[in-house]
C-alpha cells in the first residue's frame, strides 16, 4: 500500500507550512535558539531542562492532521519519545503518581493539555528536528510536541514550561480562545474535533478559515526579523 486513507474529513496538502491559531501568530519575539524547558506543577521538584542530550533520540515518520481539515504525510521528525521525557521527569522532579494531565506551554503564550496516558503512546516525540534539520521558527523551535494520533492543536510548538497536573483543574485553554474548540482529547481517528459540536458542522467552518489563518501565519513569520 503506497499510502493508505487519509482520517475522515481530511484532505491532503503538499508540504507543512506555519499555521496556528491568529492571535499568536505573530507573537515571535521570542528567544528560540536555546532550549529552557521548565517542568512543573504536581512534582516533587520543579526545574528545567536546557538540553536534550542525556535522553535516547528516535526518528520517526509520521503524518499530521489540522483541526481544519487539511493534512500532511509523512513528515521526518526527531527528538525523544515523550515516554523516555517523562522517565526522566518521573526520577529527577518527581512527578506525582496521581499526576493524570500535562499542560504544554509555547513561548508564544500558546497552550495545550493532553491526558498523560496519551502522551506515553510510543508515537509521541518532542521534536527538535524536521526534515534532517533543526527546527524552524516556522515549526516550533525551539521544541515542539509531536502526537500524530491528535489534531494539530495538541502538537504544541515552541515549548517551554511542560506542568503535570493531578487534574484538570485550573487549566483552561489558550486565551482568548473558547473551550468548546479544545477537545481535552482531539483523536483524529475518532473526529474528536471540538467539544459539544458534531463534526460534520465543524468541517465546512473550519475548511473556510483554514486559508486565512495559513495567510496570517505566513504573513507574520515573513514580517518577522529574525535575527
Ligand atoms: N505555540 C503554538 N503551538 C501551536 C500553534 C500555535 O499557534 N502556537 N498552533 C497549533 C496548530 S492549530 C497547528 S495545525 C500546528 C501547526 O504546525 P506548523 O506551524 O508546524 O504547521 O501547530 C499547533 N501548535
Ligand atoms: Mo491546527
Amino acid at each position: 500500500m503506497m499510502s493508505g486513507a487519509l482520517p475522515p474529513g481530511q484532505h491532503e496538502r503538499p508540504r507543512l507550512e506555519r499555521f496556528g491559531l491568529g492571535w499568536f501568530a505573530n507573537k515571535l519575539g521570542f528567544e528560540h535558539g536555546t532550549l529552557k524547558l521548565r517542568i512543573d506543577g504536581d512534582v516533587m521538584q520543579p526545574g528545567e531542562l536546557t538540553s536534550l542530550a542525556a535522553l535516547p533520540r528516535t526518528t520517526q515518520r509520521s503524518d499530521f492532521h489540522c483541526v481544519t481539515t487539511w493534512s500532511v504525510r509523512d513528515l521526518n521528525w526527531a527528538g525523544v519519545r515523550f515516554a523516555d521525557f517523562h522517565a526522566h521527569c518521573t526520577s529527577h522532579h518527581g512527578v506525582s503518581p496521581d499526576a493524570t494531565l500535562v499542560v504544554l506551554h509555547g513561548l508564544d503564550g500558546y497552550r495545550n493539555a493532553l491526558p498523560l496516558a496519551d502522551l506515553l503512546a510510543t508515537d509521541v516525540l518532542l521534536a527538535d528536528a524536521l526534515a534532517g534539520e533543526a527546527l524552524p521558527l516556522a515549526h516550533g523551535a525551539p521544541l515542539r510536541l509531536v502526537a500524530p494520533a491528535h489534531y494539530g492543536y495538541k502538537n504544541v510548538k515552541h515549548l517551554t514550561r511542560i506542568e503535570y497536573l493531578r487534574d484538570a483543574r485550573g487549566y483552561r485553554f489558550a486565551f482568548p480562545y473558547p473551550q468548546f474548540m479544545d477537545h481535552p482529547r482531539a483523536r483524529v481517528a475518532l473526529e474528536e474535533r471540538a467539544r459539544g459540536w458534531p463534526a460534520w458542522l465543524l468541517r465546512p467552518f473550519y475548511r473556510l478559515l483554514a486559508p486565512l489563518a495559513r495567510w496570517r501565519s505566513r504573513r507574520a513569520l515573513d514580517r518577522h526579523v529574525d535575527d
